[in-house]
Formats: C-alpha cells, structure tokens, sequence
C-alpha cells in the first residue's frame, strides 16, 4: 500500500488536490469555513465547519465534479507572502484561519496560494496548475472535532487520494476495496460472528451464536492442547482488591490500562487487567517440592483493560477479553526448556490454524524509562540474555525491540500485521523474575532450602477475540471446515418431494457432531445455492430425487460448482477425515 507522506511528489499533488477540495466546496457552501487539509499517510483531507451541514456520500459526488471543473480551469497556482496583519485581513471571515494566524509569531512571513478565485492559507509547496490534478477520488467523511478536542464543534473531515495516473488511481481504489473485504469487522458481520452495540459500550462487542461456536472451538482446542502438556486449569474472579494489584506492581506500572476502582464495604476492588496476581496466589496456596516444578496453572480469564476509545476495533482490540493465559512456575534451570516447549507450542498452533506469523519480536525494556521498567539492570540483563540465547537456539529468525517489554520482563511476541494495516502481537510469552519475588513465591529445592521460582507468562491463542479477528482477516471468512461455525447446509431441491429425505440426512449428520443446517424453504435452490456462498458454509448437500431414491447425497463444496453423489457413510467419512485432519483448503 502507498504511503503519500513518503513520496514528495504524491505529497505535494495530494497537498495540491486538498485545495482544489476547498476551492470546489468554496464554491458549492460559500459559507463554509475552513480549517487545514494536510496530507497524511493514507492521502490527505481537509477539516470544514459546514455551520451545522452534515455531508453524505452524495454530496461527496456533488463536491468531486465540482473538483473536476476547478482541474480543467487550468488555473496557475500562485504563492504570495504576506505579513501578519495582511493576513489577518484577508481571511477575517474565518475564525479557524484567524486562530492560525495569531499563533504565529510577528515577524513570520506568511504564504498563501491562489488558483483562480480561491487563496488558502499554506506553506505549500504545490503543483504548477490545476489541470496536474487530474486522477482524484473523494474516498469518505466523518466528524472530527476542532483540533481534536471533545470539547470543540465537531467539523466534517472529508478524506481523499489524488495519483498522476489513473492506472495508479485505480490500483489504489482496488487496494482499498480489498481491505474493506478483508477487514474482520465487515466479514464478522456479513457471517454473524459478532455484533457491536453502542448502548452496550465501546470494545465490548458481542459474540453472536456462530461467533460463539468459533470461540468455544478454539477454547476447546487449545484447553486440550494445554492437558496434553502437563497444565492444570483454574476458574479465578474477575474482581480483586486494590491491594493484590500493589503487590505485584501493576499498581504502580499498568494503572492506565485499568478501569477505575470501586469502593464497597471496606473493600476497594478493581476489574483484572490481567490474570499473572490471582495465579501466583494459585501457587502461594502449597508448598512445593523441586520435584514438583514446572507448575502450569492455566485459565481462560476474562480480563478488563482500559483502551483508547481510538484504538478500540471490532475483536482486534476489545476493553473485556477472554485470555488464554497460563503461568509456568519454573525452577531456573527449567526456563530455556519451558520457553522452548512454548516457542514450540505456537508454531504447532500455527500449523493447524494456517497462521503465518509477520514476524518474531524480541521485546526489551527501555532502560532510560525508569517509569514504565521496574528498574532492576541486574535481572532484566539475565531475563533478556536467557529469551535471547533460546532463540537463537531454536533457530527462529527474530528482531530486537527496544521499550516493548512487559513492566516485570522481557517477552518473545509473535506479531501480525491486521487488513487495516495495524501491526499487533498475538502469542506471547514472558519471564519474569519479579513478581515471585513480590509475592514471595518459593519452593523447597533439593538441599531443603527455600528457593525462588520463575515465571512464565504465555498465552498462545491470544485472546479469543484478538485470535478470531485474525482468523477472519486471514481466511477471509472462508474458515476451515473444523472451525466453520456451520460446516453443512442441506437442501431439499423441493422441500414438498424431498423435505423429509432431507431432514433425516440433517439429522444423521446432527447425531454424528457434524454442525449442520437445514434449509428446506420454500426458496429457489438457485437462491438457496448462493446464500451459502455469502455465508462461506464448507459443504452443501443437494438432495434432489435420484439422491432420495438411492439413499445418497450430493455435495458442493464452497466456491465450487461441481457436484459429487456419494453415500451417506462415505459422506461422513470424509467430512470427518477433513475436520479430524484440520485440513485448510487455499
Ligand atoms: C500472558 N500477563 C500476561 C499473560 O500472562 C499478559 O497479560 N500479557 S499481554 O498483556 O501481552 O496480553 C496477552 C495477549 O492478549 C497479547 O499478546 C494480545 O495478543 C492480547 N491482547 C492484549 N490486549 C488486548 C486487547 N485490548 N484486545 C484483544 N486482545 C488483547
Ligand atoms: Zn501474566
């Protein structure tokens, strides 16, 4: 995707083309006011009080034709320099341009470009004449308050691109089709996986019944996973007192992130931003023999994390998650190979969930951030050294990151990069030589002595939410059979001949564990043949005459339009066979 601030010739053109917006909307809203339209990465826009008008995608048309007209003007864009009080003068009908002015200093020279009838205040530069702005395109509009400020009126804040070819506009407008296909909101949407209420509040979306089945899936897997590998399970509450989160320092360097606290009886209680606290009391409840290290206390835990109301989006980035967490006890001698087994863990998930990882981060403290960082040089060069050395050790191709560490240690984060561009972490995994010692955790070691333990912090399949958002972006909607929220559609050609052949067909497909729907409406199966291919179900099964005769089945596979008759047996065997496989189908 182009980035418009890093080519200063697509800078300055889009620069240019911000201003034939203003001229164009100048001329259609004479009234209008406007405030500045610099350019930014994704193209540039411009900020109008429209006294009240609030723009639609039509009036986007009305105002891009208008542009063109400006374009083909062919006007020259003149610079003239002005003094402050020159200034003033000319754009005394515009408070937005009057406060800009007053912010400069006295003896600054002032710019301002001219094409025609229209003057804007700018440092420019800009192209020579208005007829280089040729292949432009309104892209959308939105409200965004005066500088930023809640508290201010809320200006229209109108978005665009501008490229010297059309070939290259076109390219761009196909690129940002795409993203909007791919962006999880939309396909979460279109599939019925989750839904986000504004009376319900912002990053707390709602798992729809498919959205759900996905979730309790990838629970399922991963809980199984864990079991396999020694880790035992917990249930702890969401609520803990104030007082938990002194201890283990969250308190002093996670305070931000966390909703704020509520005071009942004699107790102040606060919503958990993270599980690490309730675990280690998990640990601190028995005396623990070196024999008995590692220790795998795991949970998925819902936790509660204050996020910007401007990062907040769809499932990527939620306020209540659902976190597959876990805290390994270790003895020091059991870190490389712990870390290793998680290392290997989520390349083994990745595997069977087709995930391609962006990159691997080692992420280290800023050591000037003394703040944010426990500050303690000695431990967080061991902690940093041991991930390092494990890394390198395995193999794995990774990049060093400075101030991404966690406040009690450094981590390895897998990161992805989302459809809407945001580079985000999704596995992770922690050691931290501090919060045993904050919570005095110890274990009894083979001389008899009491020894301190380290932890693990991980989570592989993120949070539920994160997770799924990133499935979605990845298949596309189009998920594997095992995860498909509905794996089956069966269809009677003509619900009055074959209705009840179909319905025993769903029902033996039920009674196996296979997610089926019947859809005997009274629908066209033409009709019925493309609403799962919106829905993005692995399989339909077409029973017409022949299939109730024979006691056979028909399927289609998604995006396929060739059909294969087969037992109902065989049929199992292989939808069975795909999910037992979790076979992914590019
Ligand atoms: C792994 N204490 C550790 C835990 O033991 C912890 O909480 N680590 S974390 O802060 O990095 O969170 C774990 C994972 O949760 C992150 O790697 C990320 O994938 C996911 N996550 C974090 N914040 C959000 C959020 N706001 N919305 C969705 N997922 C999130
Ligand atoms: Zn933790």
């Amino acid at each position: 995707m182009v980035n418009f601030k890093e080519d200063s010739n697509l800078n300055i053109l889009n620069h240019s083309c911000a201003h034939l917006l203003a001229q164009a909307i100048k001329h259609l809203y004479p009234n209008a006011k406007l405030w500045i339209g610099p350019t930014i990465e994704e193209g540039f826009y411009y900020d109008i009080d429209f006294d009240g008008k609030t723009i639609t995608e039509a009036d986007l048309e009305i105002i891009e034709k208008e542009m063109k007209k400006c374009s083909k003007s062919a006007k020259n864009i003149i610079r003239h320099e002005l003094d402050k009080e020159e200034a003033l003068e000319m754009f005394k009908d515009n408070p937005y341009k009057i406060d800009l002015i007053n912010n400069m200093s006295n003896d600054e020279i002032i710019s301002c470009y001219t094409q025609g009838d229209f003057t804007d205040l700018c440092c420019g530069p800009h192209v020579e004449n208005t007829r280089i702005i040729k292949y432009f395109k309104l892209i959308k509009v939105c409200g965004a308050y005066y500088k930023g400020n809640a508290n201010n009126k809320v200006l229209q804040r109108i978005y665009g691109v501008c490229f010297p070819t059309k070939e290259e506009l076109e390219l761009h407008l196909q690129e940002l089709e795409d993203i909007k296909e791919r962006d999880h909101r939309k396909i979460g949407k279109d599939l019925d996986i989750f839904t986000s209420i504004d009376i319900i509040g912002s990053g707390f979306p709602l798992w729809l019944p498919n959205g759900a089945t996905i979730k309790r899936i990838l629970e399922r897997y991963i809980q199984d996973k864990e079991l396999s590998m020694g880790y035992e399970h917990v249930y702890t509450p969401v609520l803990a007192t104030t007082e938990l989160y002194k201890i283990s320092g969250h308190w002093d360097h996670y305070k931000e992130n966390m909703f704020p606290t509520m005071k009942m009886d004699n107790e102040e209680l606060v919503l958990r931003p993270m599980n690490c606290p309730h675990h280690m009391m998990i640990y601190k409840n028995s005396i623990h023999s070196y024999r008995d290290l590692p220790i795998r206390i795991a949970e998925l835990a819902y936790d509660f994390r204050y996020e910007s109301s401007g990062s907040v989006c769809g499932l990527e980035r939620v306020r209540c998650m659902c976190m597959n967490d876990a805290h390994l006890f270790v003895r020091p001698d059991q870190i490389k190979e712990e870390f290793k087994k998680v290392v290997n863990l989520i390349l083994e998930v990745y595997k069977d969930f087709g995930i391609k990882a962006d990159s691997f981060r080692l992420s280290l403290r800023d050591p000037k951030d003394k703040k944010k960082y426990f500050d303690d040089d000695e431990m967080w060069n061991k902690a940093e050294g041991m991930l390092r050395e494990v890394l390198l050790e395995l193999g794995i191709d990774f990049h060093e990151d400075i101030g991404e560490a966690a406040f009690y240690g450094p981590k390895l984060d897998v990161q992805i990069k989302t459809a809407l561009g945001h580079n985000i972490t999704l596995s992770t995994c922690q050691l931290d030589f501090l919060l045993p010692e904050r919570f005095d955790l110890t274990y009894v070691d083979d001389t008899g002595k009491k020894s301190r333990p380290v932890v693990l912090h991980r989570a592989i399949t993120s949070t539920s939410e994160r997770f799924v958002a990133y499935l979605l972006e990845e298949t596309r909607g189009n998920l594997p059979t095992w995860i498909a929220p509905i794996q089956v559609s069966v269809m009677p050609v003509n619900s009055e001949y074959q209705g009840e052949y179909a319905k025993e067909v769903y029902e033996f497909l039920v009674k196996n564990d296979i997610r089926a729907k019947l859809d005997a409406r009274n629908e066209k199966l033409g009709y019925r043949l493309r609403e799962t291919q919106t829905k993005k179900i692995p399989y339909t099964l077409i029973l017409g005459d022949k299939e109730k005769e024979n006691k056979t089945i028909s399927y289609r596979l998604f995006g396929n339009k060739e059909t294969t008759t087969l037992s109902q047996t065989e049929f199992m065997k292989l939808i069975k066979d795909e999910i037992k496989n979790k076979v992914i189908r590019k």
